[in-house]
């Protein structure tokens, strides 16, 4: 288990040339996988400029190299497509500052690295969709993100999870916690094994389709809830998809489901009460319509007839990882209290079940946009 990331983080900071005096660093963020801090420096104007600067989860990634190595190249690529479409690049991808020796990251005396990017300022990160037009917002930026990624030479990318959304590969690894039950914690979760079993088929849907050719593999992003899109203060646009740690090949109904799965219902993702989760079939339009007019395009009609598939499995899919990290005694994701993995799990099978009442309502939205 490494240490807090505090006890490196003077080390850190020290490692990187802000252009000024690092005047404050504060834990800063909803994410749940890497150490996020926030640097305010005064530059050598006396100007106030805002870091993020970040521990790369050594739990999630075991190759940290190799998660610099595509966010160098997908930011390159990206830059140069946005400034061909009258963008800022500055603002609508990320922008990494290197350290003092002019690596893309630092590691430090616990082998962890670190990485800064550039703040990108005037934007919210939104942990709900306040409105509709907020949720359709990020349904353009990720399907933009598909869209400007679709000549991407995929071979280029390392897989910096390898399996991550095998969803079969994910409930082997379940059924192995289960079976070792560490924590002592399966007496605790009957009915929520009892909802994954009942799902054991449904599982391999997706790959299937994958494996027999139907569904192509793109650059994903695989990561795609509401918390990591910008959304700019002034304009209510999505502004820049962030969070590009698992840019790598994969499934792009993927990339829609993960956004369905936490932005498509009124609650937060670890809602203790469940009769606030509910699956909002309004919301899964309105990002439906967003995502497709996003990608311009760039799927095929597979892809499209697969998109309520992406939305069940991913949101299935993160409720099983959730439960296997509360058996394993909550190493991957962050927790902010005990149970809090548990929590996280049972919203998310309340959503499937959600979602497979309303199911034909599902594909008839998906084809009235298509
Ligand atoms: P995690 O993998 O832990 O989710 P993220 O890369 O998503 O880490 O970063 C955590 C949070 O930090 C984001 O949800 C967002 O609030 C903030 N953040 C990350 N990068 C930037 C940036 N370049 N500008 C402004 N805020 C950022
Ligand atoms: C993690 O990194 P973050 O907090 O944006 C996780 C996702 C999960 C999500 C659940 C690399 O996302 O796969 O869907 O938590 N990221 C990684 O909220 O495992
Ligand atoms: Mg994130």
């Amino acid at each position: 288990m490494a240490n807090t990331a505090e006890t490196r983080l003077q080390e850190a900071i020290q490692a990187f040339d802000f252009g000024g005096e690092a005047l404050d660093a504060s834990r800063y963020g909803c994410g749940h996988i890497n150490d996020t801090f926030c640097i305010t420096v005064r530059d050598r104007d006396g100007e106030q400029t805002r870091f993020i600067l970040q521990r790369i989860s050594g739990a999630a990634f075991a190759h940290p190299e190799q998660v610099m190595s595509n966010i160098m190249g997908v930011t390159e690529y990206l830059k140069n497509k946005i400034l061909e479409e009258g963008g800022n690049p500055v603002r609508e991808t990320l922008s990494i500052l290197r350290t003092r020796t002019g690596e893309a990251g630092y590691t430090d005396g616990d082998g962890q690295m670190w990485r800064v990017f550039l703040f990108i300022e005037d934007s919210d990160c939104l942990q709900q969709a306040d409105t509709p037009e907020l949720f359709e917002a990020s349904a353009l930026a990720f399907g933009g993100f598909q869209r400007m990624l679709a000549d991407y030479p995929a071979s280029t990318l390392y897989e910096t999870i390898p399996r991550f959304h095998d969803t079969v590969n994910r409930l082997e690894k379940f059924k192995a916690a289960l079976e070792k039950d560490v924590m002592g914690r399966a007496k605790e979760v009957g009915p929520e094994v009892e909802f994954v079993l009942a799902h054991e088929e449904d599982c391999a849907v997706c790959m299937n389709a994958l494996r027999e050719g139907k569904l192509p593999l793109k650059v994903t992003h695989n990561d795609t809830k509401l918390n990591n899109v910008l959304i700019d203060k002034a304009t209510g646009k999505g502004i820049c998809v962030i969070d590009l740690d698992t840019v790598m090949p994969g499934l792009s109904i993927n990339d829609f489901g993960d956004s369905i799965r936490f932005g498509a219902n009124h609650s937060a993702e670890d809602e203790k009460d469940l009769s606030k989760v509910n699956f909002d079939l309004p919301l899964f339009e309105v990002y439906t319509r967003g995502f497709l007019k996003g990608c311009g395009g760039v799927l095929t009609q597979a892809e499209i007839d697969y998109l309520p598939w992406g939305a069940k499995l991913m949101t299935l899919e993160c409720g099983i990882r959730f439960l296997t990290d509360y058996l394993e005694g909550d190493h991957y994701f962050a927790i902010h209290r005990p149970e809090h993995n548990l929590d996280r799990c049972r919203t998310q099978f309340k959503l499937v079940a959600d979602m497979e009442k309303v199911w034909d309502e599902m594909l008839d939205i998906v084809h009235k946009y298509a």
